[in-house]
């Protein structure tokens, strides 16, 4: 039987707004409100974070608190390379989503002959590069640090020396060159991209499963789908912001998005995707409760969380 870590990243370096570091622990209070002893069940591992340096400058316009989101995204590689080499389960709480590439990277580290896919649901491509970002934030470019996609064509920034060594660098974590195949990703939810992200989506022809087709054909048809793309991957790796909700649910995150999933439809999602067997890793992110009231997303969040870790369990 494969047993569970939780892993807790209390990061929130890469996003724009303050406040996801506190995520967790929204989800925590949500539990005990819940009646759940779910965060006693399982031992959790707590990555150091290096939020501090919020209280500084952001350093590289392009690439914000970019040294930070380094050392960020080394220590949740090590850390969930540990787990996989032990056959654990690593699900990943986390604040601002950059540190989803530290995940893919751990996992790849810890088997790197592994093809692995990615089910990415979220309202956002999250396929940003210093060299194509709006903001600098690093939220926006995971998938990014873990694919081979630069491409000069499709620059709108002129980034600074020491941001590209950076940049390079945080490619090299967990080891040399790409991590996954961009054909090996897919999209559940995504609709706020721009210009640039589309010309990788489409030049990589990455299947985007939007709401409209989710209320149409239903969550286990998606599902299904969606798991049929990545047929020939080895092992399978899902990351959930929680912003690929509706605004409705959507009330503590950072980069609301409207006509997004329902909570049933989320719920119902992450609990058929994880019966998959190929699924190593599970990751939750950018629950916001400062920008909440009475701590709604992060209840939601953890209805959802909590669903998907019984589906895992009753699967295993
Ligand atoms: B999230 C935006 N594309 O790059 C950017 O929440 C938003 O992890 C990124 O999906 C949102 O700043 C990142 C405008
Ligand atoms: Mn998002
Ligand atoms: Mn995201
Ligand atoms: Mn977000």
């Amino acid at each position: 039987m494969r047993k569970i870590r939780l892993v807790e990243v209390r990061s929130e370096l890469a996003a724009g707004t303050r406040g996801a570091s506190m995520g967790i622990d929204a989800m925590r209070i949500a539990s005990i409100k819940r009646r759940s002893n779910f965060f006693m069940r399982f031992e959790p591992v707590s990555v150091q974070d290096e939020n501090k340096l919020l209280f500084g400058d952001p350093q590289f316009k392009w690439a914000k608190y970019g040294e930070g989101v380094y050392t960020m995204l080394n220590r949740v590689c090590d850390t969930v390379e540990g787990l996989r080499k032990e056959k654990l389960f690593p699900i990943v709480l986390a604040g601002d989503h950059s540190t989803a590439a530290g995940t893919i990277c751990g996992i790849k580290k810890a088997d790197p002959g592994l093809r692995l896919g990615v089910i990415w649901i979220d309202a956002h491509g999250d396929f940003h590069s210093p060299y194509t970002s709006p903001t600098g934030n690093m939220h926006g470019m995971p998938l990014a640090m873990v694919t081979a996609t630069d491409n000069a064509e499709n620059e709108a920034n002129d980034v600074e020396e020491e941001t590209e060594a950076l940049w390079e660098k945080i490619k090299q974590i967990g080891g040399n060159g790409p991590k996954i195949n961009p054909d090996d990703i897919v999209y559940v939810g995504v609709r706020d991209t721009e210009a640039q992200e589309d010309y990788l989506i489409e030049k990589f022809g990455i299947r985007n499963f939007k709401t409209a087709e989710v209320n149409e054909k239903g969550v286990a048809k998606i599902a299904e789908e969606a798991l049929e793309i990545l047929k020939d991957c080895d092992q399978i790796y899902i990351s959930f912001d929680v912003d690929s909700l509706d605004t409705s649910v959507s009330t503590g995150t950072g980069t609301p998005v409207p006509n997004g999933l329902s909570k049933e439809q989320a719920f119902e999602l992450n609990r058929t995707l994880i019966k998959d067997k190929r699924v190593c890793c599970w990751e939750i992110v950018e629950v916001n409760p400062t920008l909440d009231t009475e701590n709604k997303m992060a209840e939601h969040a953890f209805d959802i969380l909590e669903a998907t870790t019984e589906s895992l369990i009753e699967n295993f």
